[in-house]
């Protein structure tokens, strides 16, 4: 595991700006998996995920490693790649609806003179009088778990209909791409993949007809959960098959995408990102299957995920790093120096000031929690300047200050030391007193911001 062959960042980026490298405004894709894992690329260390096309990406530019979702699950952590505000601060749990009221990346793009397009997933409201994207500065949209335009029933009906969406999704990007190629455009290209239901086609499955599973090829957390899985299902071999194979089919999408890039002659100028919107999907026990919704009845096995966080704990949901600490790679030639950043600590709230930072005429609102790291992105390492705060529902926040990370659950604090414990598990909160810096006050802090959310919520 994280066997990366990524050699160490150089810093190269001292003349963008005296070089004026922003004369032209660069296209941005953002392309979002969803529950894709920390540790679920070959980049990343998988041992037997195939992904060349995404390792490319990683390879031609610069791997955050300490890069977090804002959310440990899905709505959240959009929202905040959208407007870059914490979640706890006013994500709407009743109806998870991307607050109307504030600028969000394709608004402001869209001001700037982008032409803007959001293609996927979307998830930050759907019921019947929610903002559509269009709201939100889109010019075109299509996906899913929007007010529309969606998939219609019948395609969803059909065989196989999610894992063959990125195929759709990627078909509209180049489209899009194509006919706006002549002036700044902005997607979201915000894939399925790895979501459950994992059910890829026979044709995707057999690049790993021939895969067999030795669990000592994984870090010690998942071999825990690989070994739960096992005892209930007999062998985790065939669900890392279908895993593998959902992985590779996005991987192919992302590769057509990227010829079509070139192909028009605009790779040059565009600035690509990829992550996740959290970690990877717990899966079901027995005695949770009555939490089964009901499209899911019918395979209830095809609900697991056997993702993997790497040498995180735990996964989807949680706070732990397993469920927030997600690959992030930036890719934009000449710009971007190719390699690892280990140091800057990235979150999905500042992805908006920090493309601000990158695009002429834009500013990023002052009133928001995201922090503007482009100096990072153009090969200079940057330290935060406040801690980063996660909370997404109520119970349980998480502060991660430096090398430090504390948890609150009900009155309980946890601290744990990330530069010698990556899978928190030596509670340091008894041991050291007086906190460290930053965390004195981490009570109040955390406590005051989740009595906010636990409004929102009742
Ligand atoms: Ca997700």
């Amino acid at each position: 595991m994280r066997k990366r062959w990524l050699h160490s960042l150089v810093a190269l980026g001292t003349c963008a700006f005296v070089c004026g490298v922003f004369a032209e405004q660069p296209n941005i894709i953002f392309i979002l998996t969803d529950d894709l894992g920390y540790g679920d690329l070959a980049v990343m260390g998988h041992p037997y995920v195939q992904s060349p096309n995404i390792d490319r990406l990683a390879h031609e530019g610069l791997l955050l490693e300490q890069a977090y979702s804002a959310g440990a699950w899905c709505s959240p952590s959009r929202a905040a790649l959208m407007n870059g505000v914490y979640p706890a601060r006013e994500f709407n749990v009743n109806n998870w609806e991307l607050s109307a009221d504030r600028p969000t990346l394709t608004s402001m793009l869209k001001e700037a003179g982008y032409a803007t397009a959001h293609f996927g997933k979307w998830h930050m409201g759907e019921d019947e009088g929610v903002s559509p994207p269009a709201a939100y500065g889109i010019d075109e949209n299509f996906g899913t778990q929007s007010t529309g335009p969606v998939w219609t029933d019948e395609e969803m009906a059909e065989s196989h209909h999610r894992e063959r969406t990125a195929a759709r999704y990627v078909d509209l990007s180049i489209d899009f791409m194509t006919r706006k190629k002549d002036q700044p455009f902005f997607i979201n290209l915000w894939v399925h993949n790895t979501h459950a239901i994992v059910n890829p086609t026979d044709e995707q499955l057999a690049v790993y007809d021939d895969l067999q599973v030795s669990i000592a090829d994984f870090e010690d957390p998942l071999q825990r959960d690989f070994q739960e899985f096992i005892a209930e299902h007999g062998n985790v071999t065939n669900a890392m098959r279908a895993f593998c194979a959902d992985v590779t089919a996005v991987d192919n999408e992302i590769g057509r995408l990227l010829s079509s890039l070139a192909a028009l002659g605009l790779e040059d100028n565009t600035i690509v990102v990829f992550t996740s919107d959290n970690g990877p999907a717990p899966y079901l026990k027995v005695g949770e299957r009555d939490l089964l919704i009901p499209r899911f009845e019918k395979s209830p096995k095809l609900m697991n995920s056997v993702g993997s966080a790497g040498p995180y704990r735990d996964r989807k949901s949680s706070l732990h790093d397993g469920g927030i600490h997600v690959p992030f790679f930036v890719r934009w030639p000449g710009k971007v120096p190719s390699g690892i950043d280990s140091s800057t600590v990235f979150c999905g709230v500042d992805l908006l000031p920090t493309l601000a930072g990158l695009v002429d005429g834009v500013a990023a609102p002052e009133d928001i929690d995201g922090e503007g790291l482009s100096a990072a992105w153009l090969g200079t390492p940057q330290e935060r300047v406040t801690p980063l705060f996660f909370c997404d529902k109520p119970g349980w926040s998480a502060l991660r200050d430096g090398k430090w990370k504390a948890h609150l659950q009900r009155d309980t604090i946890r601290l744990y030391n990330l530069d010698e414990d990556l899978s928190e598990s030596n509670d340091l909160a008894g041991a050291i007193s007086p906190l460290p810096t930053g965390f004195r006050n981490v009570k109040v802090t955390m406590k005051s911001t989740s009595v906010r959310l636990k409004r929102i919520k009742t």
